[in-house]
């Protein structure tokens, strides 16, 4: 057991003082000024007790941490904005004045929450019980300080902090966000500054949509055209691309540096045209169709009669499953029109058996509980514009777990307005009070907040070319779902969370997120 430090002594004793001294409220007479944190910290964490103090980071500050990816990701940030040297010590006995460590923290943060503790003469502790806990308090942390902060070049600081604990821990355990790569191609070096940008807001998983009628962006050895030809194109005909499998395991590996859990996904059994142009073989007349690169939906199948087909689900989902280290595959499943209803029960039950077999649990757009319940441990993932849905409802009382994303709430490629350059707008208009006005655990007739997973933001990319246009239409959406994901509904108030995202704008502003500035939150000056 590490003896406990001085100061880290001082800190706990502090931190007691103050929460004895809060706890003793206006009753008991002038002990600690009045005073609460600011309200800056998006998504809103479980509770913060301000001491009325400020700790300022000094030039000669250390950092300790027993998780060195966390500490070597939050010194990274400090060394650039701040120009200290902030050397780095991993595992040490003695905490450094930024301290992250995973001894002490409460058995309620969980696997995923942490206690951050500031103050004037002990500096910042963070403590949890996993790596991933460190990482999201080192997001909070972030968050408290200036937003010049995210610069990547030295700012003039000084950089304070309000004292205090907070105590935080996430309502539901899948926060996702979606990035279609198939109707336009986008690298692996533009997910990962996506992946960057999702973690600032405590995302945990990263649903790629790697295949569909316009596109097929992952290689696989078995079938090689659907890389080479199926990715040669894009949405309005450009030239597309694809990822290699090491491109894959490089995302993937990056993204678990930042706790993201990638969710690939291969949509059948329609939006299959890319892949149904590449190997004739798979069409049920022997003819390829040819490529396609607008933006109409519902006319594809895979030919769910030819034992071809199961072949190629086992060998396309086989190689996906052993790149894939989180336990999902994503099936897709969705507007498959022009397969019959029991063609879609039979090629959805099989494809599920399939991913089972490979060891994984089945995702799939909520339109997969029309062919019955999947199989234990699935995800059906709720797309749609109305509060019902009989299927999904009758599978979530077998178990199936639901992931929300009702497209009038959570689509990030819908409109804010209007006049929105980029976007749709069939399932409505998405401004901020839409996208955070509703609750994940609260929205489905039938469905009840346990069997909810959580709730996820999909960004189709019909209209979405470059990563500035999907900076603009993930921000500043995205951290409202991402606050409905992880805070208490009891923190749910529109005008304090707008208030919360106003101060993200000079964060986004230093870090050159090309973000939407809504008309419904007032944004710093300069922001
Ligand atoms: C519906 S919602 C789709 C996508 C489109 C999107 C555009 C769903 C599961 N499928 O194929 O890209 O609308 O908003």
């Amino acid at each position: 057991m590490k003896r406990l430090s001085a100061r880290r002594l001082l800190v706990v004793v502090l931190t007691a003082l103050g929460l004895v001294c809060a706890g003793l409220g206006a009753g008991a007479g002038p002990a600690v000024a009045a005073s609460t944190f600011p309200n800056v910290v998006v998504p809103a964490p479980v509770s913060e007790t301000a001491d009325g103090t400020t700790f300022t980071l000094p030039a000669t500050a250390t950092i300790t941490s027993d998780d060195a990816n966390t500490g070597g990701y939050l010194a990274g940030i400090l060394r650039a904005s701040t120009g200290y040297a902030l050397p780095l010590t991993v595992g040490a006995a003695s905490p450094g004045t930024i301290a992250l460590s995973l001894s002490g923290a409460p058995a309620s943060v969980g696997a995923e929450g942490y206690q951050l503790t500031v103050s004037t003469s002990g500096g910042v502790l963070i403590q949890a019980q996993q790596a991933a806990g460190l990482f999201h308090g080192v997001q909070t942390l972030l968050q408290l300080l200036p937003g010049s902060v995210m610069s990547p070049t030295v700012q003039p600081g000084p950089w304070t902090l309000p004292g205090g604990t907070i105590l935080d821990h996430p309502r539901f355990g899948y926060r996702g966000a979606m990035l279609d790569i198939a109707r336009h191609f986008f690298t692996p070096a533009q997910v990962e500054r996506y992946i960057d940008e999702l973690a600032l807001y405590k995302v945990n998983y990263l649903h790629l949509h790697l295949s569909d009628d316009q596109g097929w962006r992952i290689a696989v050895n078995s079938w090689p055209d659907l890389a080479t030809y199926g990715g040669s194109t894009e949405v309005g005909g450009g030239t597309g691309g694809y990822w290699t499998q090491a491109d894959y395991s490089a995302v993937v590996a990056y993204a678990a540096s930042r706790y993201m859990t990638v969710v690939p996904e291969i949509d059948m059994p329609g939006h299959t045209n890319a892949a149904l142009a590449s190997y004739a073989s798979l069409n049920c007349n022997g003819v390829a169709p040819a490529l396609y690169t607008g933006t109409n939906v519902g006319f594809s199948s895979l030919c769910v009669s030819l034992p071809l087909t199961y072949t190629f689900v086992d060998q396309v989902l086989g190689e996906l499953a052993a790149l894939t280290p989180g336990p999902y595959l994503h099936i897709g499943g969705d507007e498959a029109s022009s397969t019959s209803a029991s063609d879609y029960a039979t090629f959805i039950g099989k494809a599920e058996a399939i991913v089972t077999a490979h060891g994984k649990s089945v995702m799939g757009w909520h339109d997969i509980t029309n062919a019955g319940t999947p199989p234990a441990g699935a995800q059906a993932q709720f797309w749609g514009t109305t509060t019902s849905a009989p299927n999904l409802a009758a599978a979530a009382a077998n178990g199936t777990e639901v992931v929300m994303s009702p497209a009038n709430h959570a689509y990030l490629d819908m409109k804010y307005t209007r006049k929105t350059r980029l976007g749709q707008t069939w399932a409505g208009l998405v401004d901020v009070d839409t996208a955070y006005g509703w609750d994940p655990g609260n929205y489905l007739t039938g469905v009840s907040g346990s069997q909810v997973a959580g709730v996820e933001g999909p960004l189709w990319t019909e209209t979405i070319v470059t990563s500035a246009d999907i900076d603009y239409m993930a921000f500043p959406r995205l951290p409202a779902l991402a606050e409905l994901g992880w805070s208490p509904w009891s923190t749910h108030d529109q005008t304090a969370f707008t208030a919360r995202l106003g101060a993200q704008g000079p964060r986004w502003k230093a870090m050159g997120v090309n973000y939407y500035h809504s008309t419904q939150v007032s944004w710093p000056a300069g922001s």
